[in-house]
Order: C-alpha cells, then sequence, then structure tokens
C-alpha cells in the first residue's frame, strides 16, 4: 500500500471544521487505501508561545478528536510527534540544507509573524517548514492529505527531498500534497474571504468540532452573507454563502447543483437551518466520541504508545540512513 502522512497542530481547545473538512476526514478514507501515518505535531505547536499544562491539554484532546473521527488505531498509525526524536534530527540536516531566501519566501510565516511583528517571532515559527518537511520525509510518505494553504510548504519539502537525494544519494520519496479541491479553503462565518483558523478566526467566525450545537447552530445562522436572497454558488460575488454551500455538501454528499436547486426561491433562512442541522449531526457523535476517549487517559496514552512504536521503528531505519549518507560517525 502507498504511505500516506499527515499531521494536525495542537494549537486550540478542538480542531474546527476547516481542518476537519479540509484534511482530516480525509485521512479517515485513507486508511484503508493506504499505509497511514498521522500525528499531533506538537513540536509546531510550540512555535507559537503556550503553557505547558495547556499544551499537554490540548495534545490529548487532539488525539481524542483523530480516534473519535474514526481513525482505528489498528489500521492507521497515530501518534504525537514529540515522542519521536528523529523528526527534530532530520529537520537540523534539512535545516542546513534550506537556503535563508528559500525559507523566506513561505507566505505562512509572514502571516503568523505579522500578529506580533516579524522580529518577535521565534525561529521555531521561521524554520517550521523545515520540521514539516522532516515529518513527511521520515516515513518517504508518497501522498499528504492537507488543505490549500499547505501546498507552499509541500513544495519546499519535494525540494529539500529532491536536493537531499542528488547531494546525498537516492533516499526520499518525493510527496504529492492530496488536496480535495471543493473542501481546500472553508472560509472564516464572519469573513468569507479568509480561512477559517484556530488561531485567527474570532469566535463568531470558527465553527469547533466539540462546539455544542446550541451555539453552532446561532453562528451559522448569524454567518455573513450579501445582501441578496438567492442561495446560488458565486465564490466572488456570494463567498459566504458559496462557503455555506460547500459544506453542505460535503458533509449531505449532495452536489452543490442539486442543493441550489432544492433552495430556489426560499430565501437564506430555510437555507442557514439546513447546514447548521447536518453540521451539528455530523460533529455531536465525535464529540460525545471525543468526551469518552478523553475520560480514560490511561487508554488514550496506552493507544498513542502503539502509535510511537510503528513510527519509531520506520523513523529509525530512516535516520539510520540519513546519518550515514550525510558522513556522520557510527556510535558504537
Ligand atoms: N480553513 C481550512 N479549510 C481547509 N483546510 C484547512 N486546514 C486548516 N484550515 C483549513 C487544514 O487542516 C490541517 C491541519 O491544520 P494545522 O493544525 O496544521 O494548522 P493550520 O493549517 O495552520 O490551520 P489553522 O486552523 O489556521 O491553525 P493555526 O491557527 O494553529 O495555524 C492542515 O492540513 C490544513 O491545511
Amino acid at each position: 500500500k502507498p504511505r500516506v502522512l499527515s499531521g494536525i497542530q495542537p494549537t486550540a481547545d478542538s480542531f474546527h471544521l476547516g481542518n476537519y473538512l479540509g484534511a482530516i476526514r480525509q485521512w479517515v478514507t485513507m486508511q484503508e487505501t493506504h499505509d497511514a501515518f498521522y500525528c499531533v505535531v506538537d513540536l509546531h505547536a510550540i512555535t507559537i508561545p503556550v503553557e505547558a499544562a495547556t499544551l499537554r491539554h490540548r495534545s490529548r484532546v487532539a488525539a481524542a478528536q483523530l480516534f473519535a473521527v474514526g481513525l482505528d488505531p489498528e489500521r492507521a498509525t497515530v501518534f504525537v510527534q514529540s515522542h519521536i526524536r528523529e523528526h527534530t534530527e532530520l529537520a537540523w540536516v534539512l535545516n542546513c540544507l534550506t537556503g535563508m531566501g528559500e525559507a523566506g519566501r513561505m507566505t505562512q510565516f509572514k502571516d503568523k509573524s505579522a500578529k506580533f511583528g516579524e522580529s518577535a517571532a521565534s525561529v521555531g515559527l521561521f524554520t517550521y517548514p523545515i520540521l514539516q518537511a522532516a515529518d513527511i520525509l521520515l516515513y518517504h510518505a508518497e501522498s499528504v492529505p492537507v488543505g490549500a494553504d499547505q501546498k507552499q510548504h509541500l513544495e519546499l519539502t519535494r525540494d529539500l527531498a529532491q536536493r537531499f537525494n542528488h547531494r546525498f544519494g537516492d533516499t526520499f520519496t518525493l510527496p504529492q500534497p492530496h488536496i480535495v479541491k471543493s473542501v481546500e479553503k472553508i472560509t472564516d462565518l464572519q469573513d468569507p474571504a479568509a480561512k477559517m483558523s484556530k488561531s485567527s478566526s474570532s469566535p463568531q467566525g470558527i465553527i469547533d468540532v466539540l462546539e455544542q450545537p446550541g451555539p453552532m447552530r446561532k453562528k451559522i445562522m448569524r454567518a455573513v452573507t450579501d445582501t441578496g436572497t438567492e442561495v446560488a454558488f458565486d465564490e466572488e460575488n456570494k463567498p459566504g454563502i458559496s462557503n455555506l454551500l460547500r459544506i453542505q455538501s460535503a458533509l449531505s454528499g449532495t452536489p452543490i447543483p442539486d442543493l441550489v436547486a432544492r433552495y430556489e426561491g426560499q430565501g437564506y433562512g430555510t437555507f442557514k437551518k439546513d447546514v447548521a442541522e447536518v453540521v451539528a449531526d455530523t460533529l455531536t457523535p465525535i464529540r460525545e466520541r471525543t468526551e469518552k476517549l478523553l475520560a480514560d487517559e490511561g487508554e488514550l496514552d496506552r493507544l498513542l504508545a502503539i502509535g510511537a512504536g510503528r513510527a519509531r521503528a520506520v523513523a529509525q531505519q530512516t535516520m539510520a540512513q540519513v546519518r550515514e549518507r550525510v558522513g556522520f560517525l557510527p556510535a558504537y
């Protein structure tokens, strides 16, 4: 089976609907067709300051959510990034192959660091994409299911793999991003031009997977739309309605043109109510399963230890080869 790898940052108390539709839902389907490796990327999460207790809590919630959406610990290798030391070790080697200018072109760093001023941003935030490249290359992943915001980082990963292979001999597989166009960018409910984001969306703009149905419905009913009345897919003139159509279509499996036909002459209210309904129906069981999993931390940690064991076996093998190719002396 081809190998797939992807990760999610434990940077909030829940994933949001954009993470779910853009990435994690694909993780679940791909565990059937691929040799799947999925990680909670806690090393990435510390690129922005966070309290230790908060990080610990969020990492457990993230792991619980991954199992709650349907990842099966028997089939998929689900693990925590910091449990596998080889991620940071390979990242160092790749850091030394990356040009400053090349790293400086990454738009996510520009966006994220703009919030607190570039000089206040950590070096870790700057080298974030290089650690991400290490995550992927360590496991020889062929496919990486992500949202559109990760395209540029995947390009860098491919460039680094190619550079390493060219300089030291064929070692790494060149990964392909797996992006589902219709859900590649779920937007903020209050700002339909911006992506829904854990760290930059306002509470009214984001739907958490662990959200209670009441507040969630209210947010969808209050989602920014336009002054028109017609439910139509038009990203330019109706970005808010188009985003809701994308969400409803992805969750219900009904093609967008069928939805548009269904709401002809009905106005936004009925449409939004139905969107809220399908979102609640999808998220409620995930929330309930997550709560159950979180109630037994010992069991959750046991599942993560199984994942770490499998991940470590692959990562250690790759790093042994990298050490030898780069020219590090064997340690006896
Ligand atoms: N709005 C989105 N639409 C579709 N996909 C999305 N993803 C994120 N936002 C959307 C995808 O979710 C996966 C995990 O994301 P991440 O944890 O690595 O962080 P991110 O991409 O930086 O997303 P956020 O929500 O904006 O988190 P913070 O605020 O922590 O940076 C990725 O595959 C991503 O593409």
